[in-house]
């Protein structure tokens, strides 16, 4: 096991996961996608430190906690993606891979969704694979942390 966690941030509403639109985000709850993301990350030798807030203070001070605590970061951050400068702010204040995450493809629904501020800072995005996709930015974090390199330029 590496000492530094993988920090797995999720931001407003996503802890209704499970009943909250489920024909967009699916029937998985956040305790489940909590559960399938600390095997995944087992089966690397790394652990996860996950957390779900609605408040975008709070996104931004875990961000920057991830500086000196986690050897990577996972993000969902809900609305605020499409909002806040301010995520995207910490996420070029620290220098450990920030992974982008969603559930749905952002892409394929409403405009407002079709811009990310999130984007504009993360390491790598991924979407619209539901549960399974913090599974693969966990390999994506594993690959970044284990073979040494941030990936970012
Ligand atoms: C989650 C949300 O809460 C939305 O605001 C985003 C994202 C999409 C998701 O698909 O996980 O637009």
């Amino acid at each position: 096991m590496t000492a530094k966690p993988v920090f797995v941030l999720n931001g407003p509403t996503l802890n209704l996961l499970g009943t909250r639109e489920p024909e967009i985000y699916g029937t998985t709850t956040l305790d489940d996608i909590n559960a399938m993301t600390a095997a995944r990350a087992k089966t690397h030798g790394l652990s996860v430190d996950f957390r779900q807030t609605n408040r975008e203070g709070e996104l931004v001070d875990w961000l920057i906690e991830a500086r000196e605590r986690a050897c990577g970061v996972i993000l969902n951050g809900g609305a605020y993606t499409h909002t806040s400068i301010a995520l995207y702010d910490a996420i070029k204040a620290i220098k450990v891979p920030v992974i982008e995450v969603h559930l749905s493809n952002p892409y394929a629904r409403e405009p407002f969704r079709h811009h990310s501020y999130v984007s504009h800072a993360a390491t790598g995005v991924i979407c619209g694979l539901r549960a399974q996709g913090y599974e693969f930015a966990v390999d994506g974090i594993a690959a970044l942390v284990l073979g040494g390199k941030k990936g970012k330029t």
